[in-house]
């Protein structure tokens, strides 16, 4: 079997291992590795020893230095090249065979056209590199929402990289059998080496595709290896392509973190939350409650991503595909999340972070003050005159990577087969005016209306401009592998087809939230505390969810009145209440607008129900 195998791939010895038994794998492993010509092949198994080697060879190369050990052990920083910091959304594609399919939110290209062209970039891009052929699982290994994906990368650092961030190794392919699916993910940094050519530390090319192809269920990643764009199970697997797959067999791939909060009296529940990049889902999946809230405990599903299959029990399961965090380091602390902090105590890949005279690491808000000398992200001596002249030691989107084991209030639940039952899911942007701190949807169709006009400003998670408005449905802008019209579609029909058999099952459908943590003051400070303080929201979700805390209708829905809220151990005054759940009239005009443009653009398919809500809000504030 080799023999024909090696001969298809140009070749290149492929030398499957005994426990590969799926020809399909074989041969597509072949001929990506015909196209790209790398050196040779290694087929990862996930082990231990396979990723010290790997950082070893990191090491020796360049691209990531190890932290001292008596400091942060095992764990290693890199940077990046500096034109490769952040998702780029502007090459981010969605080939589906129609245009319509992928809606007027996405980059489209026809497929035929674009598989021309990424047959030219990838033809021979791995010369003078290694192809590695990663194998993981998004989800418990044979879990019953769990997938199985295969990345080829010619990078070292997204072979290590996912060890942490998934199920990766080689008990995959028992899980696969001779025949099972798999999601293939075709990954390059598009910098073959000539021969004797010295490597980079961070090589990349400037031409960067994130392409996927929904029907055929395909990702190809050429150019960059950071992040959401070289990670594929991450935002390309577990968002776009699994977005597909749940609109196809009525299920959710959600960009929500998922947290199990457990009451004072024992009672326990999972609440599901979408909020943009970088805008505290780690923070909030890990929160502490404030000591006037004692009691009460929350422990993390997941961070960044969900999974999300109604049961014919009438509820809805929610795992976490991940099995690591990627998270923002800057702004993380002692303070503002331990949990976090102690997570990253050893064993972590940091990238982008600075380096400090003794081998350790610092970011900006790490502590209040910065040490007196580091390196920067970018190699280069920085010291707190350079910090106060605005160069940042860290880039803003410097990352950490870590298994969730690390995690010190990992739920329990967290790796179970067929995910916890949600009974809540909020929806939060990052807005420093207009939106009030919480609301709770009316109804299901209010609440979908409420996540599909959510805006938010821009972040330093995605290339470009920060702190823009931009309308960010459902924190999904970015994710969402098809039409977002059909998307806010496919929300309403699972919330009928379950609230319909509410009625046989009696379980209601979870609650809908929208809280905005972000308001900020006339010196643009925020008002709110956040951090552990979120607890006091949670905590009123909850008394919604068992039907004992009040609240006041407004326009949107309900929201708490100040004395409908928790206020131990806080000096947060009615006056300041005011300015971070007030709404104004004129604003929210001016917002519905935006809903109008929002919704104009997305005309094709959308779905009546939401005009309707629309309509109606127009006239309640009108009123
Ligand atoms: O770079 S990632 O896409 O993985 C992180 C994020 O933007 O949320
Ligand atoms: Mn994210």
């Amino acid at each position: 079997m080799n023999r024909s195998v090696n001969a298809a791939a140009g070749g290149i010895a492929v030398d499957p291992p005994d426990y590969v038994r799926h020809r399909g794998i074989i041969e597509w492993v072949g001929s990506v590795a015909a196209l790209t010509r790398p050196d040779r092949i290694v087929w990862a198994d996930g082990s231990q020893e396979e990723y010290d080697r790997l950082c070893q060879q990191m090491v020796d190369a360049g691209t990531m230095r190890r932290l001292n050990p008596a400091k942060r052990p095992n764990s290693y920083l890199a940077w990046s090249d500096p034109d490769d910091v952040a998702r780029v959304e502007d090459r981010t594609f969605i080939c589906s065979q129609k245009q319509e399919d992928a809606g007027p939110t996405n980059n489209w290209t026809e497929p035929q056209a674009m598989r021309k062209t990424l047959d030219g970039l990838f033809d021979g891009c791995m010369r003078g590199r290694t192809l590695y052929v990663v194998p993981f699982s998004m989800g418990p290994l044979g879990g019953s929402i769990s997938q199985i994906g295969i990345q080829l990368t010619d990078s070292p650092y997204v072979v290590v990289s996912m060890q942490k961030m998934t199920r990766m190794g080689r008990a995959v392919y028992d899980v696969l059998g001779t025949d099972g699916r798999f999601v293939p993910c075709v990954h390059s940094v598009g910098a073959p080496l000539a021969t004797g050519q010295k490597d980079v530390p961070w090589p990349c090319n400037k031409t960067k595709y994130i392409v996927h192809f929904p029907e055929t269920r395909e990702i190809w990643s050429y150019g960059s290896g950071y992040g959401g764009n070289a990670l594929l199970g991450k935002k390309c697997f577990a968002l776009r392509i699994a977005s597909t797959m749940g609109r196809d067999e009525g299920w959710l791939a959600e960009h929500m973190l998922i947290l199990g909060v457990t009451s004072p009296q024992g009672r326990k529940y999972h609440v599901a939350a979408a909020f943009p990049s970088a805008c505290g889902k780690t923070n909030f999946a890990m929160l502490i409650p404030p000591a006037g809230l004692a009691g009460w405990k929350v422990t993390t599903i997941g961070d960044d991503i969900a999974w999300v299959k109604p049961n014919a029990d009438g509820r809805w399961y929610a795992i976490n595909p991940e099995a690591g965090y990627f998270g923002v380091a800057p702004g993380t602390n002692e303070k503002t999340n331990k949990n976090c902090m102690d997570s990253l105590s050893e064993d972590v890949i940091f990238t982008n972070v600075a380096l400090t005279d003794d081998g350790d690491v610092w970011w900006e808000g790490m502590t209040k003050e910065p040490p007196a000398h580091l390196i920067d992200w970018r190699g280069q001596d920085w010291t707190p005159e350079d910090g106060k002249a605005g160069r940042k030691a860290a880039h803003p989107n410097a990352r950490f990577t870590v298994s969730a084991t690390r995690n010190p209030v990992l739920d329990p639940d967290w790796d179970s087969d067929d995910g916890v039952p949600i009974d809540a899911f909020i929806f939060g942007g990052r807005r420093s005016t207009t939106v009030p701190l919480v609301t709770e949807a009316r109804s299901w169709v209010e609440g979908v209306y409420m996540a599909a006009t959510m805006g938010s400003e821009t972040t330093a998670a995605q290339a470009g401009a920060t702190g823009v408005v931009r309308r960010d449905p459902f924190a999904m802008l970015p994710f969402c592998g098809y039409n977002m019209a059909e998307y806010f579609g496919h929300w309403l029909r699972l919330g009928e087809e379950l609230g319909a058999g509410a009625k046989s099952t009696g379980v209601p459908l979870p609650r809908i939230f929208c809280v905005n943590w972000f308001r900020t003051d006339e010196n643009g400070k925020f008002i709110w505390p956040g951090f552990g303080d979120n607890m006091r929201v949670l905590e009123w979700m909850i008394g919604r969810i068992e039907g004992r805390a009040g609240g006041a209708e407004n326009v949107f829905g309900v929201s708490p009145r100040y004395e409908d809220l928790n206020w131990t151990g806080l000096d947060f005054p009615l006056e300041l209440y005011e300015k971070i759940a007030s709404i104004d009239r004129a604003a929210w005009k001016k917002e519905l607008e935006l809903h109008a443009e929002h919704f104009e653009k997305l005309r094709n398919g959308l779905p009546e129900a939401l005009k309707q809500v629309k309509a109606r809000l127009e006239e309640r504030i009108a009123a």
